[in-house]
């Protein structure tokens, strides 16, 4: 349901969300809700509601007009809140089991009224406890097959696919990715933020041409490639996981760009994670387990990616010339090889870029944070250069597994 009446934006209270809510008939009374900011991301606001009258919750997200990590200095277009609506809708044409339930959206205050996933962990912080989600690669490898594969050429036809494609024009969030991933953490930018410890290893980095120039024509796929809806997000704190279920979340940053990027964005936070753990866990036992876990759900994501990907497109694909085992090959070795590119951008982001990971970040010991950061950059090179080397995500996890 969209509520569609013209109102002027405003930002939220705790209060104010109750009276819009009861105004839109979504709560019957505000004396018997409770209503709590507990947003602690970079951009927005994310209120949950609890009504007691029948023991539900909804969480109600708003989009400020200006990027919440920096400040007011960087503004941003409230657009970004109808293309996550937008998104999460088309995604549950899919998978509506691997995505919150949209209850109602509201252009004007730039919000999304959805399902309340407070019984769920964000996969992040739960991988950084050490803990194992068996069904995780099962579920993202299909969440990655069907959204990837619905918005595509060969699923809907090109005048189909521009016409979905004219509703996630979204400039200001690809503007974030196309500095902070592709460009700020290749020179001396202003919002590059990185340990003085780490200047020598930075600077190899900025004087590496090889490496910028792969850098530049991953940033031209970015710019140019648009193949299909992406999340455009897609990290471990994009996910919410309970031992049986995940949902993802936060697709703010969607728009028509390489499939390669979700699937490498998602690769990319698993090997950061796994190289955290390297310091984080004490246990060598436990710690061989652990990263034998996480790079087994590399692998097995992208199997299930893979084998889905390429049964819709033979099954299901509109052009005939495409519905051949030829061209998926074709096509997943592409969408492989860019993964692997986009995943070493991924990962370098998050050392020298504006924002970090709390799998490394939160690494109390200094040295041991150092030596997870050196080990990042040196991957993130490595998959950048070496993207086409790899003939499988398997022979990469092996190649990774022999670094450490
Ligand atoms: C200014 S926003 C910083 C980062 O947060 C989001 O999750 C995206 O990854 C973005 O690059
Ligand atoms: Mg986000």
């Amino acid at each position: 349901m969209a509520l569609t009446e013209t109102l002027v934006y405003k930002e939220l209270t705790e209060e104010s969300v109750l009276d819009y809510l009861v105004e839109k008939e979504l709560l019957t009374n505000k004396e018997k809700a409770q209503c709590k900011e507990v947003g602690d991301g970079n951009l927005n606001y994310v209120f949950i509601v609890k009504d007691e009258l029948n023991g539900k919750s909804m969480v109600v997200k708003q989009a400020l007009p200006y990027a919440k990590v920096v400040g007011e200095s960087w503004p941003l277009s409230l657009d970004r809140a109808r293309i996550e609506a937008a998104s999460l809708q088309h995604a549950a044409q899919t998978v509506p089991d691997l995505v919150p339930q949209v209850f109602a959206s509201d252009e004007s205050l730039a919000l999304t009224v959805m399902e309340d996933l407070s019984e769920f962990t964000i996969l992040r912080k739960g991988l950084i406890e050490g803990n194992r989600y068996p069904y995780l690669a099962e579920h993202v490898g299909r969440f990655l097959a069907e959204t990837l594969f619905s918005a595509s050429d060969e699923a809907l036809g090109p005048v189909e696919k521009k016409k979905l494609a004219r509703q996630f024009i979204n400039p200001d969030l690809c503007d974030i990715t196309e500095k902070l991933v592709f460009s700020d953490p290749y020179f001396k930018a202003e919002t590059n933020s990185y340990p003085q410890a780490l200047q020598k290893e930075v600077e190899a980095i900025w004087q590496n041409g090889q490496l910028k120039f792969e850098v530049a024509k991953l940033k031209k796929k970015f710019l140019t490639e648009g193949e299909t809806l992406l999340h455009g997000d897609l990290h471990t704190g994009s996910i919410f996981v309970t031992e049986k279920e995940t949902k993802v979340i936060d697709p703010e940053f969607a728009f028509f760009g390489p499939a390669g990027f979700d699937v490498g964005a998602f690769l990319a936070n698993l090997f950061l994670n796994y190289l955290a753990q390297e310091e984080r866990q004490v246990n060598e036992r436990e710690k061989e387990e652990l990263q034998t876990y996480l790079l087994q759900t590399a692998v097995q994501t992208w199997n299930v990616f893979e084998t889905g990907y390429r049964k819709l497109l033979t099954e299901n694909g509109l052009d005939e010339q495409a519905r051949t085992e030829e061209y998926a090959d074709y096509l997943l070795q592409k969408i492989r090889t860019d993964a692997i590119g986009f995943a070493g951008c991924k990962v370098i982001r998050r050392i020298i870029g504006l924002a970090h990971v709390e799998d490394v970040d939160g690494i109390e010991n200094e040295e041991a944070r150092l030596r997870v950061q050196k080990s990042a950059l040196k991957l993130g090179e490595a998959l950048i250069i070496n993207q086409n080397r790899f003939s499988s995500i398997s022979e990469l996890v092996e190649w990774i597994k022999e670094q450490n």
